[in-house]
This record gives structure tokens, sequence and C-alpha cells, in this order.
């Protein structure tokens, strides 16, 4: 009987993985805007339920912020790296770093333009191109009829960043289908509600007639929308006015009816984030791109809407 084997030398070791505490690094942008702010709550409440701990790093919309957060999050050892890169250039270098340190990095809301996608895990976030389509596809609609040129001036997000490029791309596509559609002017606005008024004070300072504003966010929208009325006009009538992201305070100025079309674009990736990182840590295959769902709300739709808006 004493040869017989055991349970004892048979037992496997405690499975590990189930019990350890996960640490996730997580760079953001900054709180540059409505949506960053809900991304931020989103990102924090789901890693406190999912039982991860997080790091949080806010890089204040500069890159070098986010590349120092990333390179101490490897000397911290962390399980996994998550960023949203404020531009898409200019990261080889330190994702190269966290590959060799045999740490996992996941992108959330904007993506990064490396040619090696080996230096990630996946990209959860929306497609921003799409976002501009539908933008512009809403445009060319209410002025299929037009006779005379359509002015339209556009406030572009951070200069370089994947939301700003992209919706700047999928609305020009949509719109080139016709040629009365004329984008007169189109600057930076980084994505803040002072930087819109701003710059929208310069449009309206030196274009006299302008028919459509496109603004890449609310905040942008919302900073444009104070200019517009200190100069006597009105918002979503003399100018009619397109924005994207869909935040409380969008949906409100949408009821109003100073803002015409919002395109949405959802802030709330922390469960799918927290999600994928349970994944990775376990060994899991994950698809390299993980996309947001998301619609469309016109001024009628977003009082409707108001009253469920949570962020
Ligand atoms: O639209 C804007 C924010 O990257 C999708 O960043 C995000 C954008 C969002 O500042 O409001």
């Amino acid at each position: 009987a004493s040869t017989a084997p055991t349970t004892e030398t048979s037992a496997s070791p405690a499975p590990e993985q189930t019990d350890k505490q996960i640490t996730l690094g997580f760079s953001q942008v900054g709180a540059e805007s409505g949506w960053r702010t809900a991304n931020t709550q989103s990102i924090q409440d789901s890693a406190k339920e999912a039982g991860i701990e997080l790091k949080f790093s806010d890089a204040q919309q500069k890159q070098e912020n986010q590349i120092k957060a990333i390179r101490t999050f490897i000397q911290q050892k962390v399980d996994v790296i998550a960023f949203s890169p404020v531009v898409e250039s200019g990261w080889d270098t330190v994702l190269k770093e966290a590959k060799d340190a045999g740490i996992p990095v996941i992108l959330t809301d904007r993506a990064v333009d490396s040619s090696d996608t080996s230096l990630y895990e996946t990209f959860i976030g929306s497609d921003f191109v799409e976002e501009g389509r539908r933008a512009g596809t809403w445009l060319v609609e209410q002025y299929k009829d037009a006779s005379e040129d359509i002015n339209i001036v556009e406030l572009q997000g951070t200069t370089g960043s994947a939301p700003a490029n992209d919706r700047m791309a999928g609305f020009a596509e949509v719109i080139a289908s016709n040629p009365k559609l004329k984008i007169i002017a189109s600057q930076t606005g980084d994505f803040t509600r002072a930087k819109g008024k701003e710059v929208m004070q310069a449009f309206l300072k030196a274009h006299e007639d302008i028919d459509v504003l496109y603004a890449h966010n609310d905040d942008m929208a919302l900073g444009a929308i104070q200019a517009i009325e200190a100069a006597g006009l009105k918002p979503g009538v003399d100018i009619k006015i397109i924005s994207v992201d869909g935040v409380k305070d969008g949906f409100i100025a949408a009821s109003e009816g100073k803002i015409n079309f919002i395109v949405e674009c959802n802030p709330l990736l922390g469960p799918q984030l927290m999600q994928a990182v349970k994944d990775v840590v376990e060994g899991k295959e994950i698809p390299k791109r993980i996309v947001t769902e998301e619609g469309v709300f016109t001024s009628e739709d977003a009082k409707r809407e108001l009253p469920n808006r949570k962020y």
C-alpha cells in the first residue's frame, strides 16, 4: 500500500492566476472634456468593481508625460499597461521597452500609427472615421437641394490625435459628394471649451457668411456657441452646428436647438478594458480590435434622450 500514489504527490500547485492581485497602470490623456471626465470615471469605477489595482496617471494632454508614466509603470512591474495615446505617432520606442520587459499593453480610446502591431495586444475604442462620415452624411442630406455654396467652418480636435485626424477625414470624404459644401476654415480647438470659443471668435471675425460649424467634440461646440451668441447670432439657426461625443451638456444644447446634430462617441470603456486586462493576464487570445457601439442624435432625439443621459 505504501507504493500507491497519494493525492499529495499528484496535487497541482494552487491556481495562482485567479488569486493574484492584478495591477494595471493607466495613462490618461488629461481632463480636457466632458467625454474625458466620463471616461476616467468609467475606468476607475470598473477597476474597483473588477478588483484590479489601478495606478492612474493624468498626462495633461502631453505626450512626454505619457511616455514618462509608461516608463514608471515598467519600473513598477505592473501586470498590464493601458493608455489612451494623446497623438498617433511617436510611440514605438516606449512600446518596445514595455514589450522587452514582458508587460502587455492595451490601447484604449485612441490608436497609434505604429506599423508593428505586436507592440500592443488590442485597441478598444470607437471608429472615428465612421463618426466623421456620420456627421457628413447628415449635412449632405440637409443641404441636398442647396443652390448656393454652403460655408462650413471646422473645429478640429487635438492636432495629431486619432479622433482629430479621422473625424476630419471621414467628414471630408462624405461631403465631397456635393461640391456646394465648402470647408472655408479649419483649425484646432484642442478639444476644449476655451479654445473652441477663442477659435470660433476668430472664424466669425474673418468670415461673414458661415452657414455650418462642424466641431470634433461637444466641448468645442459649447465654447463656440458662446462666441456665436456674443456675436448676436443664433446657434443652431443662423449657424447650424454638428458635434461629436454626446455628453450631457451637449445633449442639453441639442435639446435647446443650439446643436442640430450629435454623433455619439461612447466614453464608457472601463468594463471592456477590465475584461481585456483579465483575459490578457490569463493568457487568453483577444481580438486585435474591439469597436464600441454608438448612434446619432438630432435635437428631437436629444430632447427625448436627455433624462437618460448619465454623463
Ligand atoms: O471625442 C473628446 C476627447 O479621444 C474620443 O477626446 C476621444 C476624444 C473625445 O477630448 O471629447
